[in-house]
């Protein structure tokens, strides 16, 4: 629907096309009002038009600086026809609305560019004109905004078609605050370089342009705490880079803004070890417990609802108890005492839990080393970013909550229907792949990963190392023969096998069941070699890539 045109404001300092325009608005009916020089150039033309002097019943004054800027105008710009008290107010002064506002800005940066004197700039600097232009943007429910003559012949156009659309207004808004915004930055450009050390603020500015300018890194502490930067930090992933961290939201304060019960100072690898180990621990239900070394857990396991949480960490503990030296431990139940002294006898770097029993504290704070993490409410996330070269990837953080995490949405491929126990022992596997770097395989006996295989670039040796990892850390820890962990465990793919070769590893090392997503093309081999050996396998339809 059209706005028709029933008056206009033109006030230009460019005059290029301005008297066709005003041809086509005052052919069509449209009261045009004008400033200065803009109504001179109108009115030679023979097209009449009503000075503002004559509408603000006041002189142009301070040389032209005030020149629009009354009520009169600003009232008729800025009221919302849609309201009736606005019309009411504005009849009751007298004011006529605007339907269209025309203006040009006095030309700032040319004048800069022309080597204008410091008082001949100044003067260019309009007030007026954005004010009308940005009252008439503002209010684009009522009123059209045109700023440069590129725009003439569509307002010419639009005046013979009964005005603009509701969209076009919006759009024109939307060009004008461009316009002005352009034109601010022009300004604060050259104060800037007005602000003595011109050389300086060339550099900055130089800078700012070949994308070398400081980074947060090169701000004091001071300057960086403004831009939400909570800790310098020791150094980084290694000693000669720097680091800080940033808390990105004060109100979930997550693990960059977690309480800290005892120990050192946390360090950059810490924290990214600790975000590792929280996430996997939270993305079990059921009491679990998280070791993370270099980002990938080397323990996991749960106990079940009611146990105490030592047996679960008891058995991630036992996962790779060579591995867990020096690692991240995380757990989403509050900390007993008797995991505490569990704890205690192995070097770890950092614990993370939603809370700790008083005499488990006690125990924990015996060791002046170990950071004591206390995590305060849900584990709420959305999005991640991570930053490659000119840019940055952003996607939704991958959840455990799809209708293929869990064995009610699984497809039976191969065997016979899993039992309650290994069906949930499936499901324990598959939760806890997620959290494993790609390519990742996980097998799990009693509610613990048994032998993880992380990070490699073909599945076959995520495959090889799962095995060897479940046959030969068992032996380390307990000495004498090797337990054949694998024997009798399940299985979990973050994703697809993409040859039956991987598979066939964790055949052959005696695994009784296998959860993976599926969809290879040769899903249909991989299937055949699992119904050959008489194991289970199940199809989740959902992938848990973590790179
Ligand atoms: O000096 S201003 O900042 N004060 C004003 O009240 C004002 N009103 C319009 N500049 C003002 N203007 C500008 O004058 C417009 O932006 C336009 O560039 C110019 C048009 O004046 P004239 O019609 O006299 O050439």
């Amino acid at each position: 629907e059209r706005r028709p045109l029933h008056r206009a404001l033109l006030s230009v300092f460019d005059k290029t096309g301005i008297v066709d325009l005003a041809r086509a608005l005052a052919d069509n009916g449209v009261e045009i009002v004008s400033t200065g020089s803009t109504g001179s150039t109108i009115r030679e033309a023979g097209i009449p038009v009503t000075e503002v002097e004559s509408v603000t019943d006041f002189p142009e004054m301070l040389d032209g600086r005030v020149k629009t800027l009354h009520p009169r105008i600003h009232g008729g710009i800025l009221a919302d026809q849609r309201l009736e008290s606005h019309r009411d107010q504005l009849a009751s002064h007298g004011i006529a609305p605007f339907d269209l506002v025309v203006v040009n800005l006095y030309p700032f940066a040319e004048t800069v560019a022309a080597g204008g004197t410091f008082d001949e700039i100044i003067e260019k600097i309009d007030v007026g004109g954005p004010t009308m232009v940005r009252g008439a943007a503002k209010n684009f429910a009522s009123v059209a905004v045109v700023v440069d003559p590129e725009g003439y012949p569509i307002a010419a156009d639009a005046a013979g078609k009964g005005g603009f659309t509701l969209a076009e207004r919006q759009e024109l808004a939307t060009i004008a605050f461009t316009r002005t915004a352009e034109y601010d930055e022009a300004i604060s450009d050259w104060m800037l370089g007005q602000l003595g050390d011109e050389e300086a603020v060339e550099e900055l500015l130089e800078a700012e342009h070949d994308g070398a300018a400081p980074t947060i890194l090169d701000l004091s502490d001071e300057d960086a705490a403004t831009m939400g930067i909570t800790a310098t930090l020791r150094y980084g992933e290694n000693p000669h880079q720097r680091a800080r961290l940033a808390v990105t939201d004060p109100d979930a304060p997550g693990i960059a803004g977690a309480e800290q019960l005892g120990g050192k100072a946390m360090s950059y690898n810490n924290y990214v070890d600790a975000d590792a180990a929280v996430r996997a621990a939270y993305d079990h239900a059921l009491p679990a417990v998280a070791v993370v070394k270099h980002n990938n857990p080397c323990g996991i396991a749960v106990a079940g609802e009611g146990e105490d949480i030592a047996l679960a960490h008891a058995r991630a503990h036992g996962t790779d108890p060579v591995s867990a030296y020096g690692g991240v431990i995380a757990t989403n139940r509050t900390v007993t005492l008797a995991m505490a002294q569990q704890v205690k006898p192995v070097f770890t770097e950092v614990i993370l839990a939603p809370g700790y029993e008083d005499d488990a504290l006690e125990v924990l704070r015996t060791k002046k080393n170990l950071r004591i993490l206390q995590i305060a409410g849900e584990y709420t996330r959305d999005i991640e970013m991570r930053e490659i070269w000119g840019g940055m990837l952003i996607q939704d953080v991958d959840a455990i909550d799809a209708d293929g995490d869990s064995p009610a949405g699984w497809t039976l491929a191969a065997g016979e229907p899993a039992d309650e126990a290994t069906l949930a022992e499936l499901e324990f596997a598959w939760r806890s792949v997620r959290a494993v770097k790609s390519n990742a395989i996980l097998l799990a006996k009693d509610g613990a990963a048994v032998g993880i295989g992380m990070g490699q670039v073909n599945r076959l040796d995520s495959c090889r190392l799962a095995v060897s990892r479940a046959n030969s850390l068992g032996e380390h820890a307990e000495g004498g023969e090797a337990p054949e962990r694998a024997r009798g465990a399940v299985a979990a793919s973050d994703a697809f096998f993409p040859f039956a070769d991987g598979a066939r590893i964790l055949l052959d090392a005696g695994v009784r069941a296998i959860v993976q997503p599926g969809g290879s093309i040769r899903d249909e081999e991989v299937i055949e070699a699992c119904r050959a050996a008489g194991v289970t396998m199940y199809l989740t339809g959902t992938r848990h890539f973590a790179h």
